[in-house]
């Protein structure tokens, strides 16, 4: 009953997730790296569910993606549902070749660091999807809330990921507390080229689907 109990409430945030996502509108103000998060208004989300993770201050409440037009650039964000002081240590899997595995050398690995003392402070790596280490992206920016902080966002180039305009790609956001993890959001498949136009495609996979509700199985 439990786990019956586990997959309906997955299914149904996945739901409210898709329904926030195709509700981003192209009015929306161009994404910049500032520790600030007005501008991330009306941009493409998938929400998180409560009190699923390890820790309080790695419970992940919405995973936000966006890319500003004219700039080969992907935007996110990530926030959490409890305000606090403690660190946030994050990796952004992205299957670049959309071919359903994260683990090969086309693949990447985005690592985040925030802290929110002092101001919000965030350092970026960018790895493949082997695990070996392709450059720093972000060396003590503050890209987070400071003092009791719970957003913090993030870019990485286009180039940078090996990816072009109109390539569709899998991404999955994942907390971590020490070398586990922490908490899981759904997988999103995106177009980013399409945020450019009047055309934006989210969609969450049933493999996503599949990976979240077994990671959580295996958490439990
Ligand atoms: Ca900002
Ligand atoms: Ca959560
Ligand atoms: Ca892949």
């Amino acid at each position: 009953m439990k786990k019956r109990n586990i997959g309906c409430s997955l299914m149904i945030a996945i739901s409210l997730s898709l329904i926030f996502a195709l509700q981003a509108e192209a009015q929306t103000t161009a994404i910049t790296l500032d520790g600030q998060f007005g501008d991330w208004l009306g941009q493409p989300n998938v929400l998180d569910e409560q009190d699923d993770a390890q820790t309080n201050h790695s419970d992940l409440s919405r995973f936000y993606f966006a890319n500003n037009p004219d700039q080969d650039y992907l935007f996110f964000m990530a926030e959490r549902w409890d305000l606090g002081s403690e660190g946030l240590d994050l990796r952004l899997y992205i299957d670049t070749n959309n071919n359903g595995t994260t683990t090969e050398a086309a693949d990447r690995i985005v690592a985040v660091r925030y802290h929110p003392n002092p101001g919000g402070r965030t350092n970026v790596d960018l790895f493949d999807g082997s695990g070996s280490f392709i450059k720093q992206l972000a060396n003590r920016m503050n890209w987070g809330e400071s003092g009791k902080g719970g957003k913090v966002e993030w870019g990485v180039p286009f180039s940078d990921l090996g990816i072009m305009q109109n390539q569709t790609i899998r991404m999955q956001l994942l907390s971590y507390h020490g070398t586990q993890v922490s908490d899981t959001v759904a997988e999103v498949q995106w177009s980013p080229a399409n945020a450019l136009g009047t055309y934006l495609l989210v969609f969450l996979g049933s493999l996503g689907l599949m990976i979240v509700y077994h990671r959580r199985r295996e958490m439990r």
